[in-house]
């Protein structure tokens, strides 16, 4: 349909360049952005476009390069590349440039074959003119597209169904812009909901009713639980781009709001939790931790709700700001801004659920937010472009409570001492490197009842490593690791097969892990028992298109992993 359904997990089957760094072709995914209109500026230095080139153009950088680059050209993880930077380079070196990539890591769009030679010169062109800036998107906009389907007096006052919702699993299907609800115990498919276009994350509230779910078109839907069939409830679009959702959890305000965080407009917008009504929106937009200059457009990125105070913890991408969002008084919104280190992506908590841990992915660097005193801990240097998920907890029988990330950059697995209070010397500090299978990791996770440690490496080039996973023994963590084949366990056809994010039942002893191939072949959902690290089930269905992130919602809503 939209040709942002080119998406990554298609994009990565087509030629893959063994030289091309995984996490390029991971942060070059499409963008919904290129179906917005937008305004063509003209510049008389710039090489001449009619329209249909520049709409051409667009989408392409859209669909390619804005998430290295920047909506505007800034600048993110890839160099800036607005109109006075590429005029002095001129078309012909652009040409060579976009074609050929660099070893700084431009992708070869040329002779990967992901362009032709006329989109290269197209391109060349296209990054010469002056950026078009996307539509904004405020409290008119939200609300017009604001949905209550059920409203809250007409829903359940209880569970309507007998499923253990405690083990009921949320699935996204990626491609399909949908979420399989999974009964973990029986393992059937409960329900398919329809949910925003290349669905990201589900996140839980408080009580473990409502489900959330974002699309990266910024369409956020809620899904009650306790209805006889779980579905959606109510939907809301907050904005044109987006990837983070939370829900307010601590004590007084549990099942109150909702968070949703915007990579398009730079903001994030706090509804009520049970309605999705937007209450309060603020922008990202400001200045950089380091150097100190203005971004216009900071996406957020991860978003995790304290434990501590009624705050939400709002990342900010290209600020490399950490914000806690006091939501106690939302007409006198009180916000702490902490500078953390630029670039912030995914994280999660440490055991004790006090110290988030996110990843400044392209610092190469892990950001540590003591969320009890509201400061900055630690800045933590790790491998190259950390990527924890949200991370794994568990205790180095050598150095006392860790928390680990995998890394797309390289193939180890740092591992970071989190106890100030009994195990200070080792507190903020790398205490242990694993070696891993190799680069291209996506997703780590172990469970407080396992002693099993499990790291995918999803976007490896090579499909021998992407189609497995490695585990590693807590308590024996100098053996190495073992390579189990789940991408052959579960037995579908032909396809990039990639085994990606583990997750736990709520019982802990059973990890459950997709195997993702692209939109026309069959995908499946692989379940290992954890304590015999043998397989115990394969879920298989038309309707799995695309599985990537799966959500328990007994560990979502506790913050387990
Ligand atoms: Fe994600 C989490 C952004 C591509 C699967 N992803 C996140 C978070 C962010 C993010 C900011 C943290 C949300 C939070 O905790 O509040 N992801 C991005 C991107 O910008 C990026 C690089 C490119 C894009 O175009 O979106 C991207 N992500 C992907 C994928 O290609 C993945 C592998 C498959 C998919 O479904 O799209 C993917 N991202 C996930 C998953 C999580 C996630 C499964 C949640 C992990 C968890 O355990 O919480």
């Amino acid at each position: 349909m939209l040709p942002f359904a080119i998406s990554n997990a298609m994009a990565q089957e087509k030629k893959a360049d063994v030289h091309e760094p995984a996490e390029l072709k991971y942060q070059a995914g499409g963008s919904p952005l290129a179906q917005e209109e937008m305004y063509q500026g003209v510049n008389p230095k710039a090489p001449p476009m009619t329209k249909a080139e520049f709409e051409r153009g667009k989408q392409i950088y859209f669909e390619r390069c804005a998430g290295c680059h920047g909506v505007l050209r800034k600048g993110a993880t890839g160099k800036p590349l607005t109109s006075d930077i590429t005029l002095a380079k001129g078309t012909e070196y652009l040409k060579v440039f976009i074609g050929y990539g660099s070893p700084a890591g431009m992708p070869n769009w040329g002779t990967s074959g992901e362009l032709t030679t006329a989109e290269v010169d197209l391109m060349a062109r296209y990054i010469q003119q002056e950026p078009p800036t996307p539509p904004e998107f405020g409290m008119k906009e939200m609300e017009a597209s604001w949905k209550v389907i059920v409203p809250v007096a007409q829903r359940p006052k209880k569970p309507m169904n007998k499923y253990n919702l405690a083990n009921l699993f949320s699935v996204t299907l990626r491609d399909s812009g949908e979420v399989a609800l999974i009964d973990g115990d029986s393992k059937k498919i409960i329900n398919i909901v329809k949910t925003g276009y290349a669905v990201h994350i589900s996140r839980m509230s408080a009580s473990g009713r409502y489900l959330y779910v974002i699309g990266r078109d910024a369409r956020l839907n809620l899904i009650d639980l306790w209805m006889e069939k779980p579905d959606n409830v109510a939907e809301i679009k907050v904005g044109l781009e987006a990837r983070s959702v939370e829900t307010s959890k601590y004590k007084g305000y549990e099942d109150k709001y909702a968070i949703a965080g915007s990579y398009w407009p730079p903001q994030f917008v706090i509804m009520d939790g049970d309605t999705l009504k937007p209450l309060k929106i603020a922008s990202t937009r400001g200045m950089t931790v380091d150097p100190q200059e203005y971004h216009p457009e900071p996406r957020v990125a991860s978003i995790v709700a304290s434990h501590y105070h009624p705050e939400f913890i709002v990342t900010s991408k290209e600020t490399g700001k950490i914000n806690l969002v006091n939501y106690e008084d939302l007409k006198n919104l009180k916000i702490t801004s902490i500078d953390a280190a630029r670039f912030l992506h995914d994280g999660g908590f440490d055991a004790t659920g006090r110290y988030f841990l996110v990843a400044a992915n392209a610092s190469n660097k892990i950001a540590v937010v003591d969320t009890r005193d509201n400061k900055l801990t630690a800045l933590i240097d790790v491998g190259k472009t950390p990527h924890p998920g949200r991370g794994a907890n568990f205790v180095d029988p050598k150095f006392g409570p860790v928390w680990a990330t995998g890394h797309l950059g390289d193939e180890t697995i740092s591992l970071i001492g989190t106890d100030p209070a009994k195990n200070r010397d080792h507190a903020w500090k790398v205490v242990r490197t694993l070696k891993g299978q190799g680069g291209g990791s996506l997703f780590i996770k172990t469970h407080p009842h396992s002693k099993n440690l499990w790291v995918d490496t999803a976007l490896n080039p090579d499909p021998k490593i992407s189609q497995s996973i490695a585990v590693y023994d807590i308590n024996n963590l100098d053996k190495g690791f073992q390579v189990l084949p789940i991408a052959e366990w579960a037995g579908v056809g032909e396809g990039a097969k990639r085994v990606v994010q583990p997750e736990y039942n709520r019982a802990g002893d059973e990890v459950w892990f997709s195997v993702w191939s692209a939109k026309n072949q069959q995908s499946a959902l692989v379940i290992v028992d954890d304590k015999t690290r043998k397989l115990k089930a394969v879920i298989k269905d038309p309707k799995l298109i695309t599985p990537t992130g799966k959500f328990n919602v007994y560990n979502t809503q506790h913050d387990i992993y």
